[in-house]
């Protein structure tokens, strides 16, 4: 009895690292199924024509709505305090998850001048958005199919995490 009880405990300590690398790798899932539903939705809003496939008009023109809305005082920079309000803004849809570091200095990024403010082509030209990652054959434009694509490789590469062993 006591060597059955002692043996199953051992088997739960051997266990115990796999069953925390298990977790882990759910939460991994879940972020990037989160991740997949996002990059669709805004695929979804980005093809304004509706045909299927996001080209550079309309991601050209996603940036240009983006930067009329973050330009409220319309003078044609965004400045300072504009850039505090998307910041601000983009804090709040986060919630309490904390920032990718990437992320937080787009906007010190666009800059490229340096004087605190930026301007519409600065805008511009920071949006390198990441949709055009999914466009594999580098026509220009992102198809559904290409999308799809990505996202399955994201899940490649997180299955591919998952099966490293837990790091000790
Ligand atoms: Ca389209
Ligand atoms: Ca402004
Ligand atoms: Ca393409």
């Amino acid at each position: 009895m006591i060597r059955i009880a002692a043996a199953a405990l051992a088997a739960t300590v051997a266990l115990a690292p796999l069953a925390a690398s298990a977790a882990a790798g759910d939460a991994r899932q879940d972020r990037l199924q989160k991740r997949a539903e996002m990059m669709s939705k805004r695929f979804d809003k980005l093809d304004k024509n509706k045909d299927g496939a996001v080209d550079k008009t309309e991601m050209e023109a996603a940036s240009a709505r983006a930067f009329d809305k973050a330009d409220t005082n319309k003078d044609g920079v965004i400045d300072e305090t504009e850039a505090k309000a998307i910041r601000d803004r983009m804090a709040e849809r986060r919630g309490d998850r904390p920032a990718k570091a990437n992320r937080k200095d787009r906007l010190e990024r666009a800059d490229v001048d340096k004087d605190g403010k930026i301007t519409r082509d600065e805008f511009a030209a920071s949006a390198t958005p990441w949709l055009m990652r999914a466009d594999s054959d580098k026509d220009g434009k992102v198809t559904k199919a290409e999308l799809d694509e990505y996202v399955g490789k994201l899940q490649k590469r997180a299955d591919k995490a998952d099966a490293k062993p837990a790091a000790q």
